[in-house]
């Protein structure tokens, strides 16, 4: 099946008391057995409910993967990821990452013992290198949150393979429709689904995705004895919003492209990061591994401090200031006082994420709409 038919179809049945089209909101804690331990196959929905697993299958389904596993936020999912490690293993991880993961590194889970390395992970030769006998995880963002650096999946899978490590990519800012990793040899795929999967801004939810039943298993195991797993309500939600997610995720593409194009000449951009320029540095790594550039662009201010940047980053009037990304509609960020705010500043700086810096999450409005918007905040 193709990706389209997957996204509308993949898990799902008509029920089978009434026929419904779509599948019911399973709004239930709990299912009648007929004696201990005799029941279809559902006991209790922190681990197990209906609505949920229609879910997870259209997901495993979009990330061409055998298991999906929903969780109650992008953190929980990858918060279970990182139950996996014991106290001494290495994690080897990119230096430019999503804030909130980050944190989970340095603030969660390091107090346990955990070593976290980061390292340009768009560099191949500072990836290997940085790989010990202690590794047991690499995790890789890409295109990267908020500077849109790319690793290449398929390179750094060999690496994973040559030293037996764990290899799990963070999807998000791609999207299966933009890129599956599990074919290019991850072991994992993790979505922050609040973002382009649902889609619609109205759902915080999280997904790992993989092929190996062993690993599945234990992180079920996991996934149900913590318990950071989503409700019928969000599930059915994010099920909807998956069933349009090849039409938003072209419509997304082609508005950052003329959004990128506009903003590249622009007098008061000094710097933007798209990976569909040919001078991005990792435009021929995109091209090679995503089916186009997606609807994330990263711009550095010319000449303004952190009081213009937050003066211009107030004035739209379509875009919204606002944290989070991948809905119908535009988002324009501040990362270093917002979504990277727990990252120190010398680190955050040395990837780039200065006070100037602003992300843009291309929504699917008219784009001629968003050009007038930024022309009018930038033109004055
Ligand atoms: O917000 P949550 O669903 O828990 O997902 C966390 C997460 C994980 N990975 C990436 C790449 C992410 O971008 C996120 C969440 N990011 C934002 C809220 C943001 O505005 O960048």
């Amino acid at each position: 099946m193709k990706f389209a038919t997957k996204a509308i179809h993949a898990g799902q049945h008509a029920d089978p008391t009434t026929g419904a089209v779509m599948t019911p909101i399973y709004q239930t804690s709990t299912y009648k057995q007929a004696s201990p331990g005799e029941h279809k196959g559902y006991e209790y929905s922190r681990g197990t409910n209906p609505t949920r697993k229609a879910l997870e299958d259209c997901l495993a389904a979009l990330e061409n993967g055998k298991f999906g596993l929903a969780f109650s936020s992008g953190m929980a999912a990858t918060d279970t990821v990182l139950r996996l490690l014991k106290p001494g293993d290495e994690v080897l991880t990119g230096d430019d990452l999503y804030g909130g993961s980050y944190r989970i590194f340095t603030k969660v889970y390091a107090q346990y013992g955990i070593k976290f390395v980061f390292v340009d992970t768009s560099d191949l030769e500072a990836v290997e290198s940085a790989v010990t006998d202690k590794t047991k995880l690499i995790w890789v963002e890409t295109p990267t949150n908020p500077t849109l650096k790319l690793a290449d999946i398929e390179a750094i899978g060999k690496i994973a393979k040559k030293y037996a490590v764990l290899y799990v990519v963070d999807n998000t800012f791609a999207s299966p429709y933009l890129q599956n990793p599990l074919d290019l040899g991850a072991d994992m795929v993790m979505h922050s689904a609040t973002k382009y999967l649902n889609g619609h801004s109205d759902v915080v939810m999280g997904a790992l995705i993989l092929n190996d039943e062993a690993l599945y298993k234990q992180l079920w195991f996991f996934y149900n004895a913590v318990g950071g797993t989503p409700g019928p309500q969000d599930a059915f939600l994010a099920l909807r919003g998956l069933k349009t997610l090849h039409v938003r995720m072209k419509a997304h593409c082609e508005n950052a492209r003329q959004i990128a194009e506009f903003l590249k000449t622009h007098p008061k951009i000094e710097k933007i990061y798209w990976p569909g320029f040919a001078d991005h540095p990792g435009h021929d790594v995109a091209k090679k591994q995503m089916r186009d550039f997606g609807g994330m662009i990263s711009v550095v201010l010319k000449d303004a401090d952190l009081k213009e940047t937050f003066r211009i980053a107030s004035r739209f009037q379509v875009f919204t200031l606002a944290e989070s990304l991948g809905g119908v509609e535009s988002l324009i960020n501040h990362p270093a006082t917002m979504t990277h705010g727990s990252i120190p500043k010398e680190a955050r700086e040395r990837v780039g994420v200065v006070d100037n810096l602003l992300r843009i999450s291309v929504g699917i409005e008219d784009v001629d709409d968003l050009i007038e918007d930024l022309n009018q905040v930038l033109g004055d």
